[in-house]
């Protein structure tokens, strides 16, 4: 594959493996995530080779970082043909009205802020150059609301709209627009939803079979590599041991 591919969040869960996807498949990767040390170690493991790759320690809530660290690449590096929007995060379960501000401000700069300032910055040169794909991660809580789930699956909405936007902006260009909204995946996303809460986050998959990170890099590449003229507008896809955001089959 001879593209320059963009992954946020590539140190973990979905994003860590839509490096191997990717890689694998010969892409030249930019990867972008707070965890500089966890991204090196993936790149370590996956044997990609330095020209290969490009490491950017950013967080994506930080609008004055992204806008530098996408108008600093090596001229090499700049015509990015594939956006991975991948960074984001849930924090707490809570009661709209016990809500923490904190987590709220968390999610909401993250999955919907952090995303827009990423996609600013690449996708005029998408567009200049008449070619291009931004891949948006959303998530079957943007279609679903479940108890708790109201500022997260608030974001999550706001990723599906975004996404029906871009397409609408963009007719007329060769750029493509894709929504891949998964639900349950097993990553680190429980544990960073219950503030590292590890026996709370495992109580989520109990006794049931998840989606892997691997079954979401296969949806997406396979996205990324239909024939130019075809958009694949949004992907649901979710355990065959889950049937919507609140009802699973658990044997427990
Ligand atoms: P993980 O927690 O395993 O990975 C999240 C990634 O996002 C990490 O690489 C993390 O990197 C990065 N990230 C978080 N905040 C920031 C930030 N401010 N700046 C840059 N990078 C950031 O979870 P998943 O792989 O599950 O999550 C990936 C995406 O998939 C998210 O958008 C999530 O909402 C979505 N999703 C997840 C589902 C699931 O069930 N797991 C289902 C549906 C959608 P670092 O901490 O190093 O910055
Ligand atoms: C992650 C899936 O249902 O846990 O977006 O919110 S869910």
């Amino acid at each position: 594959m001879d593209k320059i591919v963009l992954i946020t969040g590539a140190s973990s869960g979905i994003g860590a493996a839509c490096v191997k996807y990717f890689a694998q498949a010969g892409a030249r990767l930019i990867l972008a995530a707070r965890r500089i040390e966890k991204l090196q170690q993936i790149v370590e493991n996956l044997h990609i080779q330095p020209t290969n790759v490009h490491l950017i320690q950013l967080d994506v809530r930080d609008r004055m970082a992204v806008e530098s660290a996408i108008s600093h690449l090596p001229p090499n590096w700049s015509n990015i043909d594939i956006l991975i929007n991948n960074a984001g995060l849930s924090r707490g379960l809570d009661k709209l009205h016990e809500g923490d501000f904190q987590d709220w401000e968390e999610m909401i700069d993250t999955n919907i802020k952090g995303l827009l300032y990423v996609t600013r910055h690449v996708l005029p040169g998408m567009v200049q150059r008449n070619q291009g794909h931004i891949i948006n991660i959303g998530s079957i809580a943007g279609h679903q609301t479940y108890p708790g789930g109201n500022v997260y699956c608030g974001t999550k909405a706001a990723v599906k709209s975004i996404s029906e936007g871009l397409k609408l902006d963009l007719i007329g260009t060769q750029v493509r627009v894709t929504s891949v909204d998964p639900g349950m995946v097993e990553t680190e996303f429980s544990n960073v939803r219950f503030h590292g809460d590890n026996q709370k986050a495992d109580k989520v998959y109990q006794g049931l079979t998840p989606l892997t990170p691997d079954d979401i890099a296969d949806v997406i590449f396979f996205c990324a590599t239909r024939p130019p003229h075809v958009n694949i507008n949004e992907v649901i896809l979710m355990p065959v041991d889950q049937a919507s955001t609140t009802l699973v089959n658990r044997q427990l």
